[in-house]
């Protein structure tokens, strides 16, 4: 507010008492167009959510899907600014994830440690923040957290997981019905916003969350055909048997193989099934029955065209806001943020889902466009975290972040400028065991660039304890724990105390 004392000094100056009603007008002018450009000079903020969105099928992140072209208006945000290629998760799953996104906080400290737990709505959270300090706030699609949104001048939000057909939305006004596919309705719904319902004259945060590609990969009609002909590539670890880890991936419950269910997942034996994708799958399943690494391969094959459909819509729908931006002026002043909620499995180790700390489900994609403050192009390789998130969001609204968030802005690394004492390691708990789901054990761990030291404990694991050990430089794909061999014993010793260190510093209680 420094206008203030400059007016004050020019009133002392002329030595009036009392201005005359011209000069108040002028200086009514001057304050009103000085607290118009305060404002204008705050950039917007844009945030794309989708749900369970690996970094394997986004086109930017390159890989073994990039010849499909899965992604070309996302891949817009990281041609035009920057991919963040170590962005990590602190609990891999839904609902905890976004607890995390709102309060910058460790499950533990947010209370939202599994699926099932409360989420105390009433905690702190940015976008309360954001509004105190002219900010406009929204948040339209999927937010998986019980209770009236606050912090949002606008909510509209998918109950609980959504629908991907005819979805209902939450509003401060109650339920309300909506035809059509979720995804594209969260885009229409977000557009309007833009267009007609904000407040122009206030810099805004809009988090658009998508609910695709969750399970069960339900596709628009418009795209349901799309990749038909293509044989999709397979990860080589399609067929992983386990036998270079401990007990805990051994038993879990989420393989193509055992736990994707063909009528409920992949929608074969819709018998008399009006949609011709379904019926064509259930007339080849009746004609050929495969069974075993057939089964897998074409289950994985359905698995993969179905969800890289769902993808088609959030990718157009980033299209039509990036488009919208631009036509609209807002482009310069307004960041475009790309992310997910978690990463997933692409049938690496025979998995789909998530909830592991190895690299597909830890890691989540970031992409980042900020006109004239983002080199376009640009690739980040330092450890990022989703507790980043709430402090970077005040960081590029000039808010201070409040003491007890537990993350660090990424705005300078953003700009190409990391702190030298940026965080060179990272610390996950996952705590979904026993649940309803996929059976993965509870487990905590930390994981530097190349080292990664897992601990899984409690319920059903050997010994109430099982460590495991990664050179992820030597085995990316982690299909090898190195915890027993002895050339890297100290490094496992180091990362102990790093991970007893992180403890600490994040206030991880000793129970948890
Ligand atoms: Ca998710």
């Amino acid at each position: 507010m420094h206008y203030m004392p400059f007016i004050q000094t020019h009133y002392s100056s002329m030595k009036i008492n009392r201005p005359s009603s011209a000069v108040r007008g002028l200086l009514a002018l001057v304050v009103c167009c000085q607290l118009v450009s305060a404002a204008s000079s705050k950039p917007n903020i844009i945030w794309i959510f989708s749900d369970d969105h690996s970094f394997q099928t986004i086109g930017a992140y390159g890989g073994r899907y990039q010849k499909l072209n899965p992604t070309p208006h996302i891949d817009r945000i990281a041609n035009e600014g920057m991919r963040f290629d170590r962005c990590y998760v602190t609990n891999s799953i839904c609902a905890p994830s976004r607890a995390v996104l709102l309060t910058g906080k460790h499950s533990h400290l947010n209370g939202k440690r599994t699926n099932h737990d409360t989420f105390d709505q009433d905690q702190m959270n940015f976008a309360k923040i954001l509004q105190t300090k002219g900010y406009e706030t929204a948040m339209i699609g999927k937010i998986h957290l019980k209770g009236k949104m606050q912090g949002f001048d606008y909510w509209d939000v998918l109950p609980g997981q959504g629908k991907y057909n005819n979805p209902d939305f939450i509003s401060e006004k109650g339920t309300t019905a909506h035809t059509g596919y979720v995804t594209d309705v969260i885009t229409d719904k977000s557009l309007t916003w833009l267009k007609s319902q904000h407040n122009k004259d206030k810099p805004f945060m809009l988090m658009i969350h998508h609910k695709a590609p969750h399970r069960h990969w339900a596709p628009a009609k418009r795209h349901m055909n799309k990749y038909e002909d293509i044989t999709i590539p397979e990860p080589p670890n399609l067929f992983d048997d386990y036998q270079g880890r401990g007990s805990p991936a051994r038993t879990q419950d989420m393989s193509i193989e055992k736990s994707m269910h063909l009528l409920g997942d992949l929608k074969v034996n819709k018998k008399g099934s009006k949609n011709l994708q379904y019926a064509k799958r259930n007339a080849y399943y009746q004609k050929h029955k495969p069974t075993g690494k057939d089964l897998v391969r074409w289950k994985y094959q359905l698995y993969l065209k179905d969800y890289l459909r769902c993808i088609w819509a959030v990718d157009e729908g980033v299209g039509r806001i990036l488009d919208y931006l631009k036509e609209s002026g807002l482009e310069e002043d307004t960041i475009v943020m790309y992310c997910s909620d978690q990463g997933f499995y692409m049938g690496e180790h025979g998995w789909f889902d998530k909830r592991f700390m190895y690299e597909e489900s830890f890691r989540t994609p970031l992409l980042v466009r900020w006109p004239g403050k983002i080199k376009p192009g640009s690739v980040n390789t330092d450890m990022v975290q989703n507790i980043d998130f709430a402090e970077t969001f005040l960081d590029l609204a000039g808010v201070d972040p409040p003491e007890d968030m537990q993350g660090e802005s990424i705005v300078p690394l953003m700009k190409g400028k990391t702190p030298a004492d940026w965080r060179k390691s990272i610390y996950y708990h996952y705590y979904a065991y026993p649940g309803f789901w996929h059976s993965v054990k509870r487990h905590e761990g930390v994981s530097e660039k190349r080292f990664k030291l897992i601990r899984f404990y409690g319920k059903d694991v050997i010994d109430g304890e099982e460590w495991e050990f990664y050179d992820l430089q030597k085995d990316p794909s982690e299909m090898k724990s190195e915890y027993l061999n002895p050339e890297y014993e100290g490094e496992i010793r180091r990362l102990k105390k790093e991970m007893q260190r992180l403890r600490t510093y994040y206030q991880v209680p000793d129970d948890a």
